[in-house]
Protein backbone atom coordinates (compact mmCIF):
# COMPACT_ATOMS: atom_id res chain seq x y z
CA UNK A 1 0.00 0.00 0.00
CA UNK A 2 1.17 3.10 -0.96
CA UNK A 3 0.73 6.64 1.34
CA UNK A 4 -0.04 10.41 -0.75
CA UNK A 5 1.64 13.13 2.00
CA UNK A 6 2.64 17.01 0.78
CA UNK A 7 4.22 19.45 2.87
CA UNK A 8 2.06 21.49 2.31
CA UNK A 9 -0.25 20.96 4.89
CA UNK A 10 2.24 22.83 7.40
CA UNK A 11 1.12 26.25 5.90
CA UNK A 12 -2.05 25.66 8.10
CA UNK A 13 -1.27 26.15 11.39
CA UNK A 14 -0.97 28.15 14.42
CA UNK A 15 -4.74 28.64 14.92
CA UNK A 16 -6.68 27.83 18.52
CA UNK A 17 -10.53 27.43 18.86
CA UNK A 18 -13.11 28.74 21.40
CA UNK A 19 -13.68 26.42 24.09
CA UNK A 20 -15.47 27.45 27.35
CA UNK A 21 -15.33 31.27 25.85
CA UNK A 22 -11.59 30.85 25.81
CA UNK A 23 -9.01 30.76 22.48
CA UNK A 24 -7.26 27.30 23.39
CA UNK A 25 -4.12 26.41 21.05
CA UNK A 26 -5.07 23.71 18.19
CA UNK A 27 -5.12 20.68 18.84
CA UNK A 28 -5.53 19.99 14.87
CA UNK A 29 -1.40 20.67 14.46
CA UNK A 30 0.98 19.94 11.97
CA UNK A 31 3.00 17.43 13.67
CA UNK A 32 -0.17 15.21 13.45
CA UNK A 33 1.15 14.56 9.72
CA UNK A 34 4.57 14.53 10.36
CA UNK A 35 3.95 11.61 12.54
CA UNK A 36 1.63 9.70 10.51
CA UNK A 37 3.89 9.80 7.57
CA UNK A 38 6.64 8.17 9.89
CA UNK A 39 5.08 5.67 11.32
CA UNK A 40 4.21 4.92 7.81
CA UNK A 41 7.56 4.84 6.79
CA UNK A 42 8.83 2.94 9.72
CA UNK A 43 6.09 0.45 9.18
CA UNK A 44 7.68 0.34 5.60
CA UNK A 45 4.33 -0.86 3.98
CA UNK A 46 4.76 1.12 0.79
CA UNK A 47 6.22 4.27 -0.69
CA UNK A 48 5.27 7.94 0.60
CA UNK A 49 4.44 9.78 -2.42
CA UNK A 50 3.30 13.13 -3.61
CA UNK A 51 0.46 14.40 -4.84
CA UNK A 52 -0.53 14.77 -8.36
CA UNK A 53 -2.41 18.33 -9.14
CA UNK A 54 -5.66 17.05 -10.18
CA UNK A 55 -7.16 20.68 -10.28
CA UNK A 56 -10.27 22.30 -8.54
CA UNK A 57 -12.86 19.83 -11.08
CA UNK A 58 -12.98 17.30 -8.23
CA UNK A 59 -13.42 19.26 -5.29
CA UNK A 60 -16.50 21.45 -7.27
CA UNK A 61 -18.05 17.94 -7.72
CA UNK A 62 -18.65 18.04 -4.16
CA UNK A 63 -18.17 21.23 -2.57
CA UNK A 64 -20.33 24.84 -3.63
CA UNK A 65 -18.38 27.00 -5.84
CA UNK A 66 -19.32 30.34 -3.72
CA UNK A 67 -17.92 28.27 -0.75
CA UNK A 68 -15.00 27.46 -2.88
CA UNK A 69 -14.98 30.93 -3.99
CA UNK A 70 -15.01 31.91 -0.09
CA UNK A 71 -11.98 29.79 1.03
CA UNK A 72 -9.66 31.06 -1.72
CA UNK A 73 -10.16 34.65 -0.86
CA UNK A 74 -10.70 34.74 2.35
CA UNK A 75 -7.01 35.68 3.73
CA UNK A 76 -6.99 38.03 1.59
CA UNK A 77 -10.08 40.05 2.52
CA UNK A 78 -9.61 39.53 6.06
CA UNK A 79 -5.90 40.66 5.55
CA UNK A 80 -7.07 43.83 3.70
CA UNK A 81 -9.02 45.28 6.89
CA UNK A 82 -5.63 45.61 8.31
CA UNK A 83 -5.71 42.10 10.49
CA UNK A 84 -2.34 39.81 11.23
CA UNK A 85 -3.95 37.73 13.50
CA UNK A 86 -6.37 34.20 12.19
CA UNK A 87 -9.62 34.78 10.80
CA UNK A 88 -12.19 33.00 13.11
CA UNK A 89 -15.30 31.26 11.69
CA UNK A 90 -18.99 31.81 13.30
CA UNK A 91 -17.70 35.28 15.26
CA UNK A 92 -20.73 36.59 14.06
CA UNK A 93 -22.78 33.61 12.94
CA UNK A 94 -26.45 34.15 12.32
CA UNK A 95 -27.81 30.68 14.44
CA UNK A 96 -28.71 27.58 13.20
CA UNK A 97 -29.91 27.28 9.95
CA UNK A 98 -28.97 28.50 6.89
CA UNK A 99 -28.68 32.22 7.05
CA UNK A 100 -30.38 33.57 3.25
CA UNK A 101 -28.00 36.02 1.69
CA UNK A 102 -24.26 35.80 1.68
CA UNK A 103 -22.89 39.18 2.93
CA UNK A 104 -20.60 41.22 1.30
CA UNK A 105 -18.57 41.50 4.41
CA UNK A 106 -15.41 38.95 5.10
CA UNK A 107 -16.89 39.25 8.73
CA UNK A 108 -20.24 38.34 7.43
CA UNK A 109 -18.92 35.76 5.04
CA UNK A 110 -16.65 33.93 7.90
CA UNK A 111 -20.14 33.05 9.82
CA UNK A 112 -22.16 32.14 6.56
CA UNK A 113 -19.67 29.92 5.65
CA UNK A 114 -18.75 28.41 9.22
CA UNK A 115 -20.96 25.02 11.19
CA UNK A 116 -19.15 26.03 14.58
CA UNK A 117 -15.90 28.14 15.92
CA UNK A 118 -13.78 25.56 14.75
CA UNK A 119 -12.12 26.80 11.84
CA UNK A 120 -9.73 29.49 11.65
CA UNK A 121 -8.27 31.09 8.28
CA UNK A 122 -4.52 31.92 8.30
CA UNK A 123 -2.27 32.64 5.29
CA UNK A 124 -1.62 29.05 4.49
CA UNK A 125 -5.22 27.41 5.45
CA UNK A 126 -6.23 27.42 1.41
CA UNK A 127 -3.12 25.94 0.09
CA UNK A 128 -3.22 23.66 2.49
CA UNK A 129 -7.17 22.59 2.36
CA UNK A 130 -6.29 22.26 -1.50
CA UNK A 131 -3.05 19.92 -1.27
CA UNK A 132 -4.81 17.30 1.70
CA UNK A 133 -7.59 17.25 -1.01
CA UNK A 134 -5.30 16.51 -3.70
CA UNK A 135 -3.85 13.43 -1.54
CA UNK A 136 -7.30 12.25 -1.40
CA UNK A 137 -7.45 12.59 -5.07
CA UNK A 138 -3.87 11.12 -5.87
CA UNK A 139 -4.86 8.20 -3.32
CA UNK A 140 -8.00 7.69 -5.10
CA UNK A 141 -6.34 7.65 -8.80
CA UNK A 142 -4.01 4.39 -7.77
CA UNK A 143 -7.73 2.95 -6.52
CA UNK A 144 -9.11 3.49 -9.84
CA UNK A 145 -6.05 2.32 -11.91
CA UNK A 146 -6.16 -1.34 -9.83
CA UNK A 147 -4.66 -0.42 -6.31
CA UNK A 148 -5.82 -2.79 -3.75
CA UNK A 149 -5.69 -0.20 -1.23
CA UNK A 150 -4.13 3.23 -0.58
CA UNK A 151 -4.13 6.18 2.31
CA UNK A 152 -4.53 9.47 2.04
CA UNK A 153 -2.27 11.34 4.65
CA UNK A 154 -5.04 14.53 4.72
CA UNK A 155 -4.12 17.38 6.96
CA UNK A 156 -6.45 19.20 7.35
CA UNK A 157 -8.88 16.96 8.30
CA UNK A 158 -12.40 16.68 6.10
CA UNK A 159 -15.13 14.82 7.36
CA UNK A 160 -16.93 17.97 9.40
CA UNK A 161 -17.21 19.86 5.97
CA UNK A 162 -20.26 20.07 4.29
CA UNK A 163 -20.97 20.91 0.48
CA UNK A 164 -21.22 24.69 1.37
CA UNK A 165 -19.55 25.13 4.90
CA UNK A 166 -16.26 24.20 7.11
CA UNK A 167 -16.43 23.23 10.43
CA UNK A 168 -14.88 20.87 13.08
CA UNK A 169 -10.89 21.78 11.88
CA UNK A 170 -12.77 20.08 8.52
CA UNK A 171 -12.32 22.62 5.24
CA UNK A 172 -12.63 20.48 2.51
CA UNK A 173 -14.01 17.29 2.78
CA UNK A 174 -11.60 14.86 1.31
CA UNK A 175 -13.43 11.73 2.30
CA UNK A 176 -16.29 13.00 0.07
CA UNK A 177 -14.07 14.00 -2.56
CA UNK A 178 -12.67 10.52 -2.74
CA UNK A 179 -15.78 8.64 -2.72
CA UNK A 180 -17.28 11.25 -6.00
CA UNK A 181 -14.29 10.49 -7.73
CA UNK A 182 -14.31 6.78 -7.03
CA UNK A 183 -17.95 6.77 -8.59
CA UNK A 184 -16.07 7.02 -12.16
CA UNK A 185 -15.41 3.37 -12.01
CA UNK A 186 -17.23 2.08 -8.68
CA UNK A 187 -21.24 2.19 -8.74
CA UNK A 188 -21.61 1.92 -5.10
CA UNK A 189 -19.15 3.40 -2.73
CA UNK A 190 -19.14 2.87 0.91
CA UNK A 191 -17.92 5.22 3.51
CA UNK A 192 -16.76 3.32 6.76
CA UNK A 193 -16.09 6.74 9.21
CA UNK A 194 -14.42 5.59 12.50
CA UNK A 195 -13.52 8.98 13.90
CA UNK A 196 -14.20 9.60 17.34
CA UNK A 197 -16.63 12.39 16.04
CA UNK A 198 -19.70 12.11 13.97
CA UNK A 199 -19.14 12.66 10.15
CA UNK A 200 -21.73 15.84 9.50
CA UNK A 201 -20.33 17.04 6.52
CA UNK A 202 -19.66 13.47 4.55
CA UNK A 203 -23.73 12.75 5.86
CA UNK A 204 -24.73 15.97 4.76
CA UNK A 205 -23.35 15.52 0.97
CA UNK A 206 -24.35 12.37 0.37
CA UNK A 207 -27.76 12.15 2.58
CA UNK A 208 -30.30 11.97 -0.43
CA UNK A 209 -28.04 9.83 -2.38
CA UNK A 210 -28.55 6.17 -3.02
CA UNK A 211 -25.10 5.15 -4.72
CA UNK A 212 -22.68 6.46 -1.74
CA UNK A 213 -23.73 4.43 1.53
CA UNK A 214 -22.37 6.50 4.65
CA UNK A 215 -21.96 4.66 8.11
CA UNK A 216 -20.17 6.47 11.03
CA UNK A 217 -19.66 4.91 14.84
CA UNK A 218 -18.73 7.90 17.22
CA UNK A 219 -19.72 9.59 20.55
CA UNK A 220 -23.30 10.41 21.40
CA UNK A 221 -24.55 13.80 19.77
CA UNK A 222 -26.10 14.23 23.13
CA UNK A 223 -22.57 14.38 25.09
CA UNK A 224 -19.86 15.57 22.00
CA UNK A 225 -19.26 17.45 19.26
CA UNK A 226 -20.63 17.93 16.36
CA UNK A 227 -23.98 18.11 18.76
CA UNK A 228 -26.61 18.44 15.77
CA UNK A 229 -26.08 15.06 13.86
CA UNK A 230 -25.41 11.34 14.57
CA UNK A 231 -28.22 10.19 15.99
CA UNK A 232 -28.83 6.78 15.69
CA UNK A 233 -32.51 7.60 13.21
CA UNK A 234 -30.87 9.55 10.84
CA UNK A 235 -30.86 7.06 8.20
CA UNK A 236 -30.66 9.53 4.84
CA UNK A 237 -34.04 11.32 3.10
CA UNK A 238 -35.48 10.88 -0.35
CA UNK A 239 -33.81 8.39 -2.29
CA UNK A 240 -30.93 7.95 -0.32
CA UNK A 241 -32.94 6.80 2.71
CA UNK A 242 -31.33 3.55 4.41
CA UNK A 243 -28.24 5.08 2.92
CA UNK A 244 -27.03 6.61 6.20
CA UNK A 245 -26.64 4.31 9.16
CA UNK A 246 -25.03 5.97 12.25
CA UNK A 247 -23.80 4.04 15.31
CA UNK A 248 -23.55 6.45 18.33
CA UNK A 249 -21.66 4.98 21.35
CA UNK A 250 -21.99 6.34 24.99
CA UNK A 251 -18.53 7.93 26.80
CA UNK A 252 -16.00 5.19 28.16
CA UNK A 253 -16.88 2.97 25.20
CA UNK A 254 -14.28 0.40 25.27
CA UNK A 255 -13.18 -2.00 22.41
CA UNK A 256 -15.68 -4.84 23.07
CA UNK A 257 -18.46 -2.60 22.31
CA UNK A 258 -16.73 -0.30 19.41
CA UNK A 259 -15.86 -3.38 17.71
CA UNK A 260 -19.18 -4.97 17.92
CA UNK A 261 -20.30 -1.65 16.01
CA UNK A 262 -18.06 -2.06 13.62
CA UNK A 263 -19.26 -5.13 12.42
CA UNK A 264 -22.73 -3.96 12.28
CA UNK A 265 -21.55 -1.07 9.86
CA UNK A 266 -19.41 -3.47 7.97
CA UNK A 267 -22.44 -5.63 7.69
CA UNK A 268 -24.09 -3.13 6.21
CA UNK A 269 -21.60 -2.07 3.64
CA UNK A 270 -21.87 -5.06 2.63
CA UNK A 271 -25.59 -5.32 2.27
CA UNK A 272 -25.46 -2.76 0.67
CA UNK A 273 -23.08 -4.08 -2.39
CA UNK A 274 -20.36 -1.15 -1.99
CA UNK A 275 -17.56 -1.74 -4.26
CA UNK A 276 -14.79 0.30 -2.91
CA UNK A 277 -14.49 1.57 0.30
CA UNK A 278 -13.73 4.83 1.86
CA UNK A 279 -12.22 4.73 5.78
CA UNK A 280 -12.29 7.84 7.19
CA UNK A 281 -9.93 6.88 9.82
CA UNK A 282 -9.70 9.56 12.76
CA UNK A 283 -7.80 7.72 15.78
CA UNK A 284 -9.26 10.19 18.16
CA UNK A 285 -10.98 6.87 20.03
CA UNK A 286 -7.97 6.56 21.23
CA UNK A 287 -7.84 6.36 25.89
CA UNK A 288 -5.57 9.23 26.22
CA UNK A 289 -6.99 11.26 23.57
CA UNK A 290 -7.22 15.01 24.82
CA UNK A 291 -10.58 15.76 23.55
CA UNK A 292 -12.10 12.46 23.45
CA UNK A 293 -14.23 9.81 25.39
CA UNK A 294 -13.77 6.76 24.23
CA UNK A 295 -11.40 4.28 25.31
CA UNK A 296 -9.16 2.40 22.67
CA UNK A 297 -5.83 1.23 23.63
CA UNK A 298 -2.90 1.15 20.98
CA UNK A 299 -3.49 -2.89 20.10
CA UNK A 300 -7.26 -2.30 19.33
CA UNK A 301 -6.39 -0.73 15.97
CA UNK A 302 -4.36 -3.38 14.95
CA UNK A 303 -7.60 -5.49 15.33
CA UNK A 304 -9.65 -2.59 13.63
CA UNK A 305 -7.48 -3.10 10.10
CA UNK A 306 -8.06 -7.23 10.55
CA UNK A 307 -11.44 -6.34 10.77
CA UNK A 308 -11.78 -4.48 7.92
CA UNK A 309 -10.09 -7.17 5.70
CA UNK A 310 -13.58 -8.54 5.61
CA UNK A 311 -14.23 -6.26 3.32
CA UNK A 312 -13.03 -7.88 -0.09
CA UNK A 313 -12.78 -4.65 -1.91
CA UNK A 314 -10.45 -1.61 -2.66
CA UNK A 315 -9.89 0.68 0.28
CA UNK A 316 -9.07 4.13 0.77
CA UNK A 317 -8.00 5.34 3.87
CA UNK A 318 -8.22 8.89 4.22
CA UNK A 319 -6.95 10.53 7.82
CA UNK A 320 -9.15 12.22 9.43
CA UNK A 321 -8.85 13.23 13.34
CA UNK A 322 -6.74 11.84 16.30
CA UNK A 323 -5.11 14.45 19.08
CA UNK A 324 -2.89 12.29 20.62
CA UNK A 325 0.55 13.45 19.18
CA UNK A 326 2.57 10.93 20.24
CA UNK A 327 0.81 7.65 19.48
CA UNK A 328 -1.38 9.33 16.32
CA UNK A 329 1.36 7.79 13.74
CA UNK A 330 1.19 4.24 15.72
CA UNK A 331 -2.12 4.34 16.08
CA UNK A 332 -3.15 5.12 12.44
CA UNK A 333 -0.50 2.92 11.25
CA UNK A 334 -1.43 0.14 13.31
CA UNK A 335 -4.70 -0.53 11.39
CA UNK A 336 -3.22 -0.76 8.32
CA UNK A 337 -0.47 -3.18 9.49
CA UNK A 338 -3.34 -5.17 10.54
CA UNK A 339 -5.71 -4.74 7.36
CA UNK A 340 -2.27 -5.53 5.29
CA UNK A 341 -0.51 -8.29 7.34
CA UNK A 342 -3.56 -9.66 9.45
C1 LIG B 1 -11.65 16.07 12.52
C2 LIG B 1 -12.00 16.14 13.98
O1 LIG B 1 -11.72 15.22 14.72
N1 LIG B 1 -12.56 17.28 14.42
C3 LIG B 1 -12.93 17.41 15.77
C4 LIG B 1 -13.53 18.73 16.08
C5 LIG B 1 -13.86 18.83 17.54
N2 LIG B 1 -14.24 20.14 17.91
C6 LIG B 1 -14.73 20.30 19.25
C7 LIG B 1 -13.63 20.16 20.25
C8 LIG B 1 -14.15 20.34 21.64
C9 LIG B 1 -13.14 19.86 22.64
N3 LIG B 1 -13.64 19.96 23.97
C10 LIG B 1 -12.95 19.18 24.95
C11 LIG B 1 -11.81 19.93 25.60
C12 LIG B 1 -11.05 19.02 26.53
N4 LIG B 1 -10.09 19.75 27.31
ZN1 LIG C 1 -12.67 13.54 15.33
Amino acid sequence: MDAWFTEHHQAHHGHGELIGGRLVSGFESPVRAERVRAAFEAAALGAVRSPADHGLSPILDVHDAGYVGFLQRAWRDWQALGHQHPALGMIWHAGLGRPRVLPRHIEGQLGFYSLDAGCAIVAGTWEAAYWSAQCALSATQAILQGAGSALAICRPPGHHATADAMGGYCYLNNAAIAAQALRARFARVGIVDVDYHHGNGTQAIFWRRDDVFFTSLHADPHDDYPYFSGHADERGDGPGTGHTLNLPLPAGTQAPAWLAALEQALDATVQRGCEAVVVSLGVDTFERDPISKFKLTGDDYLEIGRRLRRLVVPMLFVFEGGYATDEVGANAVSVLVGYERG
